[in-house]
């Protein structure tokens, strides 16, 4: 398999991390100029990555349906979704808040200071519903190690390329959103200290 990226790639490290749980090999990643998709575009139709190429020659796009496939196709031993469907349902629930209800802060964010006059009023409303769910995620981590119970799954894999930016920096990536995360996503000493412990423990997990 192929996985194609671009470096720092949050999404990509989604993808990266799921094989690298169920213990998947890549023959390569293939790192792209995130300034010239063309290549990413005409191979998979849309300018983003990741992009996984399959070994029965599928081409796949979409990080968390990536990890969906790659759950789906080495399902043992280390499940990333839950089989209990009232359980699936509430990961898949997480993954879906994640990606359309938590990232479009930050977005929105690394937009407005886009903007030639930023409306400061707004950054910091946005700003303060990040932190805000800070208190969620540490919560979900009360009495376990993971979000969702004693093993790495879907919904760590999901938010750990981005919470990583609560407490810790590549001084190498200039990436203007990631920049958004470490501005506003930063704890303080002692704040939150199982998400401080969860990020540690995701970051020593293995990845393709
Ligand atoms: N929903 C997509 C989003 C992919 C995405 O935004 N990828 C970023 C890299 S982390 C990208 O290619 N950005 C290129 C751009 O915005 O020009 C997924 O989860 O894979």
């Amino acid at each position: 398999m192929r996985l194609h990226a671009i470096p720092h790639s949050t999404n990509v490290a989604r993808v990266a991390l799921a094989l690298g749980l169920k213990g998947i090999a890549l023959e390569a990643t293939v790192q792209h100029d995130p300034a010239d998709r063309a290549a990413v575009q005409q191979l998979s139709g849309q300018p983003l990555v990741p992009v996984l190429e399959t070994d029965d020659g599928r081409v796949l796009t979409d990080s968390m349906a990536i990890v969906a496939w790659i759950d789906a196709t080495w399902a043992q031993p280390h499940p990333l979704y839950p089989a209990d469907a009232a359980a699936r349902r509430e990961v898949e629930g997480f993954v879906t808040f994640f990606d359309h209800v938590w990232k479009v802060a930050p977005n929105a964010i690394e937009a407005e200071q886009a903007r030639a006059a930023p409306d400061r009023d707004r950054i910091a409303a946005w700003a303060a519903q990040l932190r805000g769910w800070q208190h969620g995620f540490d919560a979900l981590l009360h009495g376990r190690p993971y979000l969702f119970g004693d093993a790495p799954g879907a919904a760590d894999v999901c938010a750990h390329p981005f919470l990583r930016f609560a407490t810790s920096s590549d001084p190498e990536d200039d990436d203007l959103f990631h920049g958004v995360l470490l501005e506003h996503l930063a704890l303080r000493p002692g704040e939150h200290p199982r998400l401080t412990a969860w990020i540690d423990r995701m970051a020593e997990l293995p990845r393709a």
